[in-house]
């Protein structure tokens, strides 16, 4: 694995020195959305410069990059902005489908499922847990939490169905990328809302995928700190919530 990280990193710097492309990453350690670009240049061995924005006073590039909405990620391919993290993903894969492993299945049907479970991502897993950590009261708290654990457990579920161990098959694939930008908030869910989303009785499968992805060379430099991040979040609710009350 260390050979073949290292090898795709050389490929990159050869493909980078060719063609004179530049790849830059407006992202914030804590973002589950930057992450994913990050993750996916990284397991294609692009190499590209990262820039750490902070939110609390974005960057003149920043507003610049991304005009309509003002959020993180964004990736600037030479003069080219492109803004929306799973519009990232697809955009590298097929400007690079030359460079490194592909994330996207080639089989028109495969592929379609894995826009689906990247959908089924955003839409009942990342927008519920959200909720969960901004709700206000426990009735709300309580019901975005049951879509959260439901969503972990059809995913669990999907995996099962692979039979391989990653959404991708035996390598990462784009649906392994959109899910482990969620890995570390998922594995600070406890200490935020007070529910363990993965465990080892309920979610084996899910635990030893996310082991397993955390160990990868592309990785491992990228993934943030569990602890570091909760205490982030506890900071930022304290502060929502304190704007709420006045
Ligand atoms: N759907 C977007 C979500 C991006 C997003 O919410 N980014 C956050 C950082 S995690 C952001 O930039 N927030 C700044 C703001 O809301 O002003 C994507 O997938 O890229």
């Amino acid at each position: 694995m260390l050979i073949k990280s290292a090898l795709m990193h050389l490929l990159g710097y050869i493909w980078q020195e060719q063609l004179g492309d530049e790849l830059k990453v407006l992202g914030t350690w804590r973002s589950p959305f930057a992450l994913r670009v990050r993750l996916a240049l990284n397991f294609k061995g692009l190499p590209y410069e990262y820039f750490e924005e902070d939110l609390d006073n974005k960057s003149d590039l920043l507003l610049k990059s991304n005009p309509f909405i003002k959020k993180l990620p964004v990736l600037i391919h030479n003069n080219i902005l492109i803004c929306e993290s799973l519009v990232i993903l697809e955009y590298i894969e097929e400007k690079f489908s030359d460079v490194g492993p592909a994330l996207l299945p080639v089989d028109p049907y495969e592929r379609a499922m894995a826009r689906f479970w990247a959908r089924y991502i955003e839409d009942k897993l990342v927008a519920p847990w959200l909720k969960m950590f901004r709700a206000n009261t426990n009735e709300e708290k309580a019901e975005w939490m049951r879509e959260t654990v439901e969503a972990v457990k059809t995913l669990e579920g999907a995996l099962s169905r692979k039979l391989a161990p990653f959404f991708g098959g035996d390598d990462v694939g784009y649906v392994d990328v959109v899910l482990s930008g969620m890995i570390a908030w998922m594995q600070g869910t406890k200490a935020l809302c007070g529910v363990e989303l993965l465990d080892t009785t309920k979610t084996p499968l899910l635990v030893e995928w996310m082991e397993r992805f955390a160990g990868l060379e592309g990785a491992k430099e990228v993934m943030p700190d569990v602890d570091k991040l909760v205490e982030f979040a506890k900071i930022k609710r304290a502060k929502m919530m304190a704007l709420d009350n006045n």
